[in-house]
Order: C-alpha cells, then structure tokens, then sequence
C-alpha cells in the first residue's frame, strides 16, 4: 500500500544527528552496483543519548554495516523498506554501510539510473536515499570523496562532484577516478556520471583573475550542438560577475547532457547534468525557442552555484528560496541578452496561462507549501514562476541598489548554510533598513490575488483620484497584501507620459491621489506586470489603444491588445452570430502597421490561447470557446488578408537578405502564418516554405500548421519530415508532439498507432511528454471531446506510465485534475476518469496525492 501521510512545514525539526563527511567507494555495475558509504557522524549537542539514527533508504539491498570498523550487531539495527534504524549510537563515529543498487531496473529514473549507455544520477529531492542509508534531508551538510570504478573501455569518464584527486588503471580493464568537493553540501546535490561521451572544453577567467576549465560532455557525434551551450555559460558566469558580484568558486565546471531525464537539467555542485534538450542546438535542427530555453537553463542552474547550493534550503518546504529566486535571476539574465520587454511578455503568458491555473485547482498552494506528500510535486509553477514574481516585487520595492544590497546581506549572513524564506526576507529587510512583515504574506497565501481600480478625475481640481481594491483569490482568505502597481499616466492629446511610478497597496481599499494635472490623463496600471494579480480596470477602447501605442512599458502596450482580444473573444463566445467590428479591425491594422521590433509585432498579433482564455470566462463550453477563437480568426484575417499576406512576405524577403535579428522576422512570418492557413489557399505556400526553410524554426511552424488545419499537403510533409529526422532524438520529440496535434476524427486510432511506433518509448521522458503531453495540452478539441474519449485516452497512459515513471505521470495528468472554469458537465466527465484511478491499487504517491486533493469536494 502506498503511503499518503502527508508532512507539514509546522513540524520540522533539526536533524538529531550531522554528518560531516562521506566517503563513497561506488563500483559501477548495470544490475548490481556495490556502494560504500563511510560516514563522519556526530550527535547533535541538544540531542537525547538514546535517540536513535534514522536513516532514509529505498530500493537498496544491505550488505554491511559497521560502526567504528566492527560490524554492527543484528541487535543494534532494524532495516525496513524505507529506512535504517540504529540504535545506541556513540557522540560521534563512523558508519560504514554496504548496499547494492540496481541502476539499469531504474525506470523512475531518481537515484543512479542508466541513459542510453551512461551511468548517471538524480539526487533532488529525496533520490540519493535510494544510493545510500542517508539523513537524505537539505539541512544535513557534508564534504563529499568519491571513488568510481568502472570498466575503462566502456566507460572512459568517470565523473563526479568537485576536483579529481586520483586517477589510475585497476586489473581486468577497470579503472578508478577519485573526486573531492572541498564545499559541504547537501546529499540532492550529489552527482556521478560514467560514460563515453564527446567533450568540448573551454575556460572561463574569473574577475579575480582564477582560471575555471569548462567541459561539456555530449553524446558521440554532437559536439557542434554544444557549441551554443557553452558560449551561454560562459555568458551566465560573465553575467552573474557583472550584475550579481558572484564568482564562481571551483576550478572545473562540467555540464553533462542525457537524453532520459525526468525535468530539465539539475544544479549539482560543479557537475550539473541536463535534459540533452538543454544542451543541444544547432540551426537546422533546433528552433529559436529551443536556442532561447537552452541559454535560460544554461544560466539558471549556473546561477544556483550561489543561490540554491552555496546558500542552500533548509527543508523541502524552502524550496522557492532557491527556486524563485534563481528564475528570476535567469529571467533578468535572458531579458539582458534579448529584448527586455519581449522576455518579460514570455514570462507573463506562462504565468497566466499555467500558474494562475494551478492556484486555482485542486493542487494550490502557497509558494511555500506548508503539507506535502510527494515532494516531487511541488516543482511547480507555483513555487517557480510565483516565487520569481515574489522576488521581482521585492526587486521593485526596494530598487536594484537596494536588492543588491540585500542579496550581499544574504549572502554574508548565510553562506554556506540551509536557511529559510524568512531568512532570506530578514537579509533584505535588514539591508534596506525596512519592515518586510506585510510582504511576507506572499509566502503564505494562496490562489491570485484580484485587484479592482477605478479612477475619477476631478477637472475643477485638476486632481485625479485612483481607488483600487484587493481581495483574496475566491474560495480564499488572509490579511491584506502588499502589493505594487507599476503605473503611467499619459496624456490625452500629445501622449507623452505624464507620471509614472510604482503605488503600495496595502490596505483592503486605498486611494492614491494625484494633483496639478491640466488634463484627464489615460491611466495605465500595472505596468511590467508588477504584480502577480488580477486585475479589474475597465477602459474604454480609445484609451486601450493609446495605451497599446503610447505606453512607455512594453508590457502595458502588449496587454492592451490582450484586453482588446480578450473582450472581443468573450463576445464571439457568447454570441455565435457576432461578427467583428470595425474599431477592432482598424486596431488590429494599426498594430500590423506600427513600427515595432519584428518579435514585439509577432507577440502583439499572438490570440490569447484556449488555456489563457479558460481563466478569463466561467463556465466554459470547450467546444464554444474553441469556435469562437477560431472565428474569431477568420474574421481577422478576413478583414487584414491583404496585411497579412505582405508582413508573411516581407518578413521573407528580410530573411532571404539576412537583414537584422533573424529571430524577430521568423517569429512574426509564423505568426502571420497562424492566421493565413484559416484561409482557403494556403497549401501552396506552407509546402514552399517547409522546402524552403534552413532553420528549424520555420520549417516545424509549417509542419505544425499543416498538421493542425489538416491541410492537404500535410502527409507528404510529415513523411519528408520523419524521413529527414528519424536518427535524432530531440527532432523526433518535435514530431512525435506535431502528430499529437493533428485536429481529424481518426486521431485516436492515430495515437494508438503512435504508442506501438518503433520510435516511441514510454521510459523516455522527453517522449512521453512529446506525445501524451502535447495531446492533452496542444489539442484541446479531441482532449475535451464531449465523448470524454481524450480524457480516457490520458487517464490509459497515466496508468501505464505511473507503472514506470511516477514522476513523470504526475505532471502530465496536470490537465486531467485542473477542472476548475469548465461547465459542470465537463467537469463530472473528467472527475469520472480520476475516480477510475483513484480505485486503483498501487496508484503512487505522486498521482495519488493530486487525485485525492482533486477529488476531496
Ligand atoms: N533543482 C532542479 C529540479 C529538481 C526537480 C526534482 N523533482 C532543477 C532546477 O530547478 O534547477
Ligand atoms: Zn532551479
């Protein structure tokens, strides 16, 4: 039976017990790897004499225990399928234990496991007790040795965390590689990777004048893909010197890239290992996005050198401390290296369209969780991408020289310890001498926030009089929050911005008053997305489109095209015979006009999608709103053809002639794409541009919209496509997801044919989530069919994959259990499904803990 006890933030106690070293002796073997674990361990000083050592350990078999040497006594300890138990423990010894582990019987792919022909792990959160017996816990901090042998032929690089110390042949072609961390660290940050691997090495010079080598460790035959990868981490060590102070702190860095692993890429002291799909990038091969999201983890887990290992978390409930905070330093690194206000743009649909789904659903929490019971389900978008809003406020609060400040405080109280979010909030309000009390809340509330304004301008006065108004997401409660809203006041005539600044909320209601104003200015809030909120303003169409054109903030200039689309999608929602009208076309002609950045444009004529428009209408009718977008569409293009036609060519022609970032045009000739394949004729020009694409970025957009709007030309495509691709693994990922999405009646016979594809593995993460998350997430028609038959087809392969992977099932059941915002009668459809699995025996933790929290009204 699995074990659902939940653990709470309330009651975390320090660990009875600290261990100062471990020596690890690890002989590789597929089927039975031998680990040795000798141990420095001391009684912590408050710590009763008789409490017992408890040891966390799974999935291991026990060869030998002895304590100082001897072997311990069969009276002395007591094994069980979880744990280690020892009892009469000495103040201070050594503990030397002996276990066998199994990698290649790994398929959850936690622990040691095997990708392709390599040996490699994944400790975070809790995977380094299925290694070895362990305080597998963050606030247990050791110096880590470790030994690795391994046959030489078959497994030329032996890797590890820290400096190599040793290296030497062994009889029968084996050899032994020992490594050092001279940093303590926690056991999640443990590494160990064997293999035969192409290497590109590098260096980096530190700004104290310490030369750092870079390698990077990639499958035989890719060393061209690595190129861009390294040139990024050489941009994220400069970058982090630059804006941060932060120097990197060993002599060697080394990235590995694999292809089976269960999320992205991981921060393991001085060895990170990566999702290959975070390495990998070539022109012809890798999109845009691919180049962009490479360079953001690239510098994400760099970036937790300092802020997740140097200063790591003291509980698993932390875990934002780090989280938050690195991607909010990587999103200020890639808006840095790219267009600040596009970045930005990318951040907030995420959000919106993801997060703001999870804080409303059966699995909210905040962005420190205070009840867990799958740890593994709480890398969230949550604890990420709101935790990274709840670090910008802060940023916007107090300023860049006062965030650097704090960080310096933080980093001079804390380094080199496991401390908490209120740690990290104490250094900041300390830095900057100020109260963070209010603030705080962030970590501790639940669901968005929404907050409403409205204005009223006093003409005799020349004053002008803001009431804005928060209230906690529905079904929710706490105090009021501190809230900062970013706003501009433009004026009405000449446009130029008036006032512009930042208001604390921090009251339930609040006026904010501004005077000597000789005219009605238009008012624009929240600017830079300021906060992670609801927001209810209303304005009328002109000023909406002053705003879109005269705003100084990017983001604002986005998001009132949004609010225009948005509404008018709301209507051809509610009312099947609306028709567009002619204010908004003219708009959307303005926008094809303006005389913006390429990817700006590409972002402005981007429809706010079924995901994001589900959080923005009640009750919704999957089928209605699909109908309604895609109506809404057509009138668009029915009215701008003749635009739209002429941006998708001269985007063209800019890129024939190489002029400016290519990545801009590309963007926007897609965008334009989206809308021109609604129309009759497009065939002829999807297949030229297919034929004609160098780059991966336009050559998938017109196999994805062939595939979506079923075009003719679609067949033909996809087999050049799988004809060109099938050796490489990341393309195949793209093709898989691209089939997923095909919109025609026959899909589900499709996907059935796709599971038994000789390409398609289900103990492969990367294509799984390319064929069964793209399917729930990419293709909302045939996922929501009135039959309930996508919803059948997922909760099938979830059963399948928990069996395998529980983690990876997790995620991808997150469009099962989220609900909420659909009609009723969608929703018991769905919750019929997640009964059928909640029945089930020997369901995991991971999907049992979202099916109950799903299914508990
Ligand atoms: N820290 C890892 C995530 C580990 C997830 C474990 N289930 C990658 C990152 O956030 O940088
Ligand atoms: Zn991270």
């Amino acid at each position: 039976m699995t074990d659902f006890t939940p653990r709470f933030l309330k009651d975390y106690q320090p660990a009875p017990y600290q261990i100062h070293t471990v020596d690890l002796y690890i002989e590789l073997d597929d089927e039975r790897t031998l680990v040795r674990n000798q141990m420095q361990i001391k009684r912590h000083g408050d710590a009763d004499e008789n409490e017992p050592l408890v040891l966390d350990g799974q999935h291991m078999e026990l060869q030998g225990l002895w304590l100082n040497g001897e072997a311990l006594n069969a009276s002395r300890y007591q094994c069980d399928e979880q744990s280690l138990t020892i009892t009469h423990c000495p103040q201070a010894f050594t503990l030397t234990i002996e276990t066998l582990v199994n990698p290649k019987a790994n398929t959850a792919l936690e622990g040691i496991y095997k990708s392709g022909g390599a040996f490699c792990t994944q400790c975070e959160a809790e995977g380094f007790r299925r290694i070895s017996y362990f305080l597998d816990r963050p606030d247990v901090m050791a110096i880590y040795t470790t030994t690795i042998v391994a046959d030489k032929d078959k497994y030329p690089y032996l890797l590890a965390n820290g400096n190599c110390i040793e290296r030497r042949d062994l009889e029968r072609g084996r050899h032994l590689v020992t490594w050092h961390d001279p940093f303590q660290k926690p056991c999640y940050l443990f590494a160990l990777v064997a293999g035969d691997f192409d290497l590109l090495e590098d260096r980096f010079v530190t700004q104290s004048g310490r030369e750092v080598a870079l390698q990077l460790f990639v499958d035989k035959g890719n060393l061209d893909k690595a190129r861009f990868a390294m040139q990024a981490l050489q941009d994220s060590m400069a970058w982090d010197e630059r804006v941060f102070g932060l120097e990197y702190d060993l002599d060697i860095y080394m990235i590995v890239a694999v292809d089976f692993f269960n999320m992205g890429a991981m921060e393991n002291k001085g060895l990170n290992i990566f999702n290959s799909k975070f390495v990998l990038a070539d022109q012809r091969s890798a999109t845009d996005d691919d180049f962009f999201n490479v360079q953001a983890v690239i510098g994400h887990e760099y970036f937790h050198n300092w802020t997740g290992n140097r200063i790591t978390c003291r509980d698993w409930f932390q875990l934002s401390l780090k989280e938050g905070l690195t991607v909010f330093r990587d999103q200020q690194f890639s808006a840095d290296m790219h267009q600040p206000d596009v970045t930005r743009i990318s951040n907030v649909r995420l959000l919106r369209a993801q997060q703001f789904a999870e804080d409303a659903g059966p699995m909210a929490h905040p962005i420190r969780p205070e009840k867990v019971v799958e740890m593994n389900n709480f890398y969230t978008l949550t604890v990420y991408e709101k935790g990274a809003e709840v670090i910008r406020m802060l940023h916007t609060l107090l300023g860049e020289q006062g965030f650097q400040r704090g960080m310096k405080e933080y980093i001079a109280r804390h380094d080199g310890q496991a401390v908490t979010c209120d740690d990290f909030i104490a250094a900041m309000a300390a830095a900057n001498d100020t109260d963070l009390q209010q603030f705080s809340l962030w970590y501790s509330q639940v669901g968005t926030p929404q907050v409403e304004a409205t204005s009223n301008y006093d003409a005799n006065s020349g004053s002008l009089t803001l009431t804005v108004e928060q209230r906690p997401a529905s079904g929710q409660q706490h105090p009021p929050l501190l809230i900062p809203i970013g706003y501009e006041l433009l004026a009405q005539d000449s446009k130029k911005v008036m006032h512009k600044g930042v208001l604390s909320l921090t009251q339930t209601t609040q006026q904010f008053t501004f005077e000597q104003l000789n005219e009605q200015p238009v008012v624009v809030l929240l600017t830079g997305f300021s906060a992670p909120v609801k927001l209810h303003f209303s304005q009328c169409e002109d000023e909406l489109m002053t705003i879109m054109v005269h705003a100084d903030d990017g983001f604002s200039r986005w998001e009132a095209t949004q609010i225009l689309f948005r509404q008018c999608i709301a209507h051809y929602y509610q009312d099947e015979s609306f028709s567009l009208a002619d204010s908004l076309s003219r708009a959307f002609a303005d926008i094809l006009d303006a005389e913006v950045e390429p990817a700006f444009k590409a972002l402005q004529i981007t429809l706010p999608g079924f995901a994001e428009m589900t959080e923005f209408l009640q009750d919704v009718e999957p089928q209605q709103l699909l109908n309604a977008l895609s109506r809404f569409k057509l009138d668009l293009l029915g009215k701008q053809q003749a635009k739209l036609q002429a941006m998708y060519q001269a985007c063209d022609q800019k890129l024939q002639s190489g002029e400016g970032h290519g990545a801009g045009y590309r963007a926007l000739k897609n965008a334009c794409l989206e809308y021109l394949v609604q129309g009759q004729s497009f065939d002829t020009e999807v297949t030229a541009q297919y034929q004609k694409a160098s780059n991966m970025t336009e050559k998938i957009a017109a196999l994805q919209v062939a595939a979506s709007e079923n075009l003719p030309c679609f067949e033909a495509l996809n087999r050049d496509f799988f004809a060109q691709w099938q050796d490489d693994s990341l393309v195949m990922d793209k093709w898989f997801s691209i089939q997923a999405r095909i919109e025609d009646d026959a899909v589900f016979e499709r996907l059935e044919g796709l599971l038994n594809h000789p390409k398609f593995s289900m103990r492969n993460p990367n294509r799984a989530r390319a064929l069964i998350g793209s399917f729930a997430v990419h293709n909302p028609k045939y996922f929501h069919h009135a039959s309930g038959r996508g919803y059948d087809w997922l909760t099938d392969q979830i059963v399948k994959l928990d069996a395998i992977n529980p983690q990876v099932a997790s995620r991808l059941i997150t469009p099962l259990i989220q609900t909420q915002g659909f009609a009723s009668s969608v929703q018991e459809t769905m919750r019929k499904r997640l009964q059928r699995l909640q029945q089930l025996d020997d369901i995991s933790a991971d999907i049992g803990e979202k099916i109950n929290a799903a299914l508990v009204n």
